[in-house]
């Protein structure tokens, strides 16, 4: 996308003097909610990792508010896109695991109750249209005027793993898609490249109402495949992997390491002795460079649409992902990198190149875009609108993020600490400025209890029992405890 000119930016910035106002009532501003399937804050713009190649994301951050410190709700696809279409917290729903789809809405009390986003628009005279993943399941997409289709769950798949299959190895257990290569020859076969292609095609059409248009691409998902061609933006030589520590969990409780065992995924002793940690690393950087270069696609269509000038642009990803820190190759626990998630905003009157560093989460998202577009207030959204945020990146949000895993462990991410408690009680807590890797744990410092009390009051005092429908089989921590949840009141 070109740069605007500064004469046409400062013409949108007068107009909007603060953006709610930017919009008549009749003049309804269009959305683009851009959804990436795990991406952690490998960014160029998020400096999360050195090798990090993402052109196109990073210019749409430079046309807008980046937040750095921007937190899912849950660290895995099913609840947490719960969250932000809901626009309620887990603890509220009961949503904390993998859900299936038709429950989405029956779940729980609130959630039949609630609107989610495309309904939420589309009563108040927006036209909606989505593709790829959006939420986790299938059924939802109803709630689209016009679905695009999902194409490929996973990707296009080789007959053969390349690199990993759990059945490998005699000590783990239950499936996992994770597996890393080049695959299939060309772009056309992946199933980024015809969401792309749906969205592009829907961004150079007259509309004749305002829209809301979500596009959801599905790397950096598992399996890590990207047409060969894709590999040479990492060379191998050039790779380096992100910082891990042997005796990391000497200064953390076992439930602290049982709620984050993943037992199907790679863990980081193992790619060491197999030599594939930095490959694995190589194409998960692979992937965001193939999912940056398709939402590319999208905001050159929207660039040199008619609509260039009044759609304001979320970008998000579900959750982060660990590529080999913490001795996991995996998502699926309450640290940093599992939650930290790229946020950018941008759009008519919002500031260019602005980095928030308050602490937000996706569930904000909602309220947002409905104060963005003049919409009135849902009065059921648990998030808060980042709007003064966007007026002014050093104005302070309410409130750190908030992180559930299941209804029993927390974590709280302020500006400068990360708090965690897990179900027996055991803590963590982690100065992220001074300690970015989490290998020093804090909680037993005396002169912290302060800081400690403080982050503890934002857990939930109630939390929801567990949506019926949920399912986890994937870590034997929840598949031990889920069924106390579901039947807990
Ligand atoms: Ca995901
Ligand atoms: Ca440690």
């Amino acid at each position: 996308m070109k740069q605007r000119s500064l004469g046409r930016l400062f013409a949108t910035l007068c107009l909007a003097a603060s953006i709610p106002l930017a919009f008549a009532q009749n003049a309804k501003p269009n959305v683009l909610f851009i959804a990436i399937d795990d991406l952690n804050d490998w960014l160029g713009c998020l400096d999360g990792h050195p090798n990090a190649k993402t052109p196109n994301i990073d210019r749409l951050a430079a046309q807008g508010v980046l937040f750095e410190n921007a937190h899912c709700q849950a660290p895995i696809c099913g609840p947490s896109r719960a969250s932000i279409f809901t626009g309620l917290y887990p603890a509220s729903t009961g949503i904390y695991l993998q859900i299936n789809d038709q429950d989405l809405k029956s779940s729980h009390p609130l959630t039949e109750k609630c609107a989610l986003i495309p309904d939420y628009f589309e009563s108040h005279g927006y036209r909606t249209l989505g593709v790829g993943k959006l939420y986790h399941g299938g059924d939802a997409m109803n709630t689209f005027d016009e679905y695009g289709g999902r194409f490929a769950w996973f990707g296009p798949k080789p007959e053969k793993r390349f690199k990993f299959d759990p059945d490998w190895y005699d000590h783990k257990i239950g499936g996992t898609q994770t597996d890393w290569g080049a695959y299939p020859d060309n772009d056309e076969a992946m199933t980024d490249h015809n969401v792309a292609a749906w969205a592009v095609e829907k961004l150079g059409h007259p509309q004749n109402k305002p829209f809301f248009l979500a596009v959801g691409f599905l790397r950096p998902h598992v399996p890590w495949y990207t047409p060969p061609d894709w590999f040479k933006h990492h060379p191998l030589d050039t790779i380096q992997t992100p910082p891990y520590k042997r005796n990391d969990f000497d200064d953390i409780s076992e439930m602290g390491q049982r709620v984050a065992d993943v037992p199907m995924m790679p863990t980081t002793e193992e790619l060491i002795e197999s030599g594939e940690w930095k490959r694995a690393v190589q194409a998960y950087l692979t992937c965001i460079t193939w999912v940056d270069h398709q939402v590319g696609k999208v905001l050159d269509a929207l660039e040199s649409s008619a609509y260039a000038d009044n759609t304001f642009i979320v970008l998000w990803s579900d959750h982060g992902y660990h590529l080999g820190e913490k001795n996991r190759f995996a998502k699926q626990a309450i640290w940093e990198r599992n939650t930290r998630v790229p946020l950018i905003i941008a759009g008519p009157g919002i500031e260019p190149n602005r980095r928030c560093a308050q602490p937000v989460g996706l569930i904000d998202m909602y309220p947002t875009m409905v104060e963005l577009c003049g919409l009135p207030e849902n009065t059921m959204n648990e998030g808060r609108s980042l709007v003064p945020q966007l007026n002014d990146v050093s104005t302070p949000t309410e409130g750190p993020a908030i992180i559930a895993y299941g209804p029993v462990n927390y974590s709280i991410r302020s500006e400068r600490y990360r708090y965690t408690r897990y179900e027996d009680g055991s803590e963590e807590l982690y100065d992220m400025i001074e300690d970015p890797n989490e290998w020093t744990n804090l909680s037993h410092r005396t002169d912290l209890q302060e800081i400690i009390e403080a982050h503890k009051a934002h857990i939930p005092n109630k939390a929801a029992p567990l949506a019926p429908g949920s399912s986890y089989d994937i870590n034997p921590y929840f598949i031990e405890r889920q069924r106390d949840w579901l039947e807990s009141k």
